[in-house]
């Protein structure tokens, strides 16, 4: 991409009401822009992050053993009246009406469709597990949409539905949906900590919730501070063995968000020097609800016994366009945000110096090509611009390398290689500057 053709509106300053670091980076780096409380339009930049974690997500899902679909964003409000959840849902649900009077509810999530799907297709228990999931948009009419995407009203979730004909079976499901979110947040550079938490409207008897630390999150967790160290699985276990292990390995140690918290066990199970206490971002959430949906809507299979069962469901949630802000709570400085490589907008900005001078116009493209060739997503800085300007602006956006080609470097054969994280820089050839990269 040349950002001389491109769009990334950044902005001076951040408009006053944005109080989180998180909130006035995305505003300032023309992530994103808001339309109405609580409602945002996603900006190339802030569109192409949002799409790497939807991507990484939708990786870490499939790896588990979960099958995509898209379900609609509007429901049928009749489905919610066979949960009984229609009337229980409350203000936060967007109820709309079409022309024929029939009342619709934009998804603030879909249980309800899902086991409508299933019920309508699956029979037996010989077609167990399933677990299929929906990256799709999600209406909550929050009392107080604040901080940005972070609590929006119209976001972005990945959720996920298994169905398991007993709840042993849907036990190992959640496991693996468990591992897999580890999986997820440790690709995006974030340290997550599986917390017990309280299911709420969703139901159920068995759920946690997954928080990267944050001073400025929502949250309360006291945690064993072994769990923060302790990390992802990785993508190579055995997704059809015994996960029960690896999970128990973790959910033994304490951990408990504010409302599921008891002081008097977190003394008594934690020794003094590794009870923490923090603040955190909640990034996923999963729940095992048993027949919560199956009975009330008759989602029932034929077991082994020949009689019908009502499935044992559990559903996962994981933040999509909350995780844009998160990271960059979790990755920022003064100057701006730092992607990890794995969500970054682009991989490296190739900074002109002087666009006009015909030799440093042809190292910049000889570059630019070069980057584009490796995959690596280069963005070309071409604006006629002072160099201030741009690096002030890269830096904001931040990319996380910075390849920089100006008149007197090319007079010698070299360029600048700069890494956003760390600040590092090094002069050297263009070859070397790509196999640096490229490493
Ligand atoms: N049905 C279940 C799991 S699919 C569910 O809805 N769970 S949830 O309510 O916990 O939401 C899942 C995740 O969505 C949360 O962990 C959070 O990361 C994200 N989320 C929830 N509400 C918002 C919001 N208002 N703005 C941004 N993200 C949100």
């Amino acid at each position: 991409m040349r950002l001389s053709r491109y769009f990334m509106p950044t902005l001076r300053e951040a408009p006053a009401d944005a109080q989180i670091v998180s909130h006035q980076l995305m505003l300032r780096a023309g992530l994103i822009r808001q339309e109405a409380a609580g409602i945002y339009a996603w900006l190339p930049l802030g569109l192409r992050v949002l799409k790497k974690i939807e991507q990484i997500v939708r990786e870490e899902m499939d790896r588990a053993g979960a099958i995509e679909v898209l379900l609609p964003t509007l429901q049928l409000a009749d489905l919610w009246r066979e949960s009984g959840r229609y009337d229980d849902y409350g203000d936060e649900m967007l109820r709309i009406k079409d022309r024929h009077d029939r009342d619709l509810l934009y998804g603030p999530t879909a249980e309800e469709v899902i086991t409508e799907i299933f019920r309508a297709f699956v029979k037996s228990y010989k077609d167990l597990p399933k677990n299929l999931y929906n990256i799709q948009w999600k209406f909550r009419d929050e009392r107080r949409p604040r901080f940005g995407v972070m609590r929006g009203r119209e976001f972005l979730m990945k959720d996920a539905y298994s169905f398991d004909i007993d709840e042993a079976a849907a036990r190992r499901s959640y496991n693996r949906m468990f591992l897999a979110y580890l999986n997820i947040y440790a690709r995006l550079g974030l340290k997550a900590i599986p917390v017990k938490a309280d299911p709420g409207p969703i139901g159920g008897d068995l759920s946690h919730e997954f928080i990267i630390l944050a001073d400025t999150g929502e949250s309360e967790v006291f945690a064993h501070g072994d769990l923060v160290e302790m990390g992802a699985p990785g993508p190579d276990i055995d997704w059809d063995g015994d996960l029960e292990p690896l999970v128990a390995q973790r959910s033994r140690l304490y951990a408990a968000s504010d409302e599921m918290h008891d002081p008097a066990r977190f003394e008594a199970e934690v020794p003094e020097g590794k009870r923490m206490t923090a603040r955190g971002i909640e990034v996923g959430h999963i729940f095992y609800f048993g027949e919560k949906y199956s009975k009330p809507m008759r989602a029932l299979v034929t077991g082994p016994d020949g009689q019908d069962h009502p499935i044992h469901g559990g559903s996962y949630g994981v933040g999509v366009s909350r995780l844009v802000a998160g990271v960059i709570e979790a990755s920022h400085d003064d100057a701006g945000i730092i992607w990890p490589d794995a969500v970054a907008p682009f991989g490296v900005a190739v900074v002109n110096l002087r666009p006009g001078a015909a030799e440093v116009d042809a190292v910049a493209e000889q570059a630019y090509a070069a980057l584009t060739e490796l995959g690596k997503e280069p963005l070309l800085d071409d604006r006629d611009e002072r160099p201030g300007a741009k690096f002030a602006s890269l830096d904001l956006v931040g990319i996380p390398w910075q390849l920089i080609v100006g008149p007197k470097g090319v007079a010698d054969g070299l360029v600048e290689l700069k890494r956003r994280g760390t600040g590092e820089r090094q002069t050297l050839p263009l070859d070397a500057a790509l196999k640096v990269i490229s490493a």
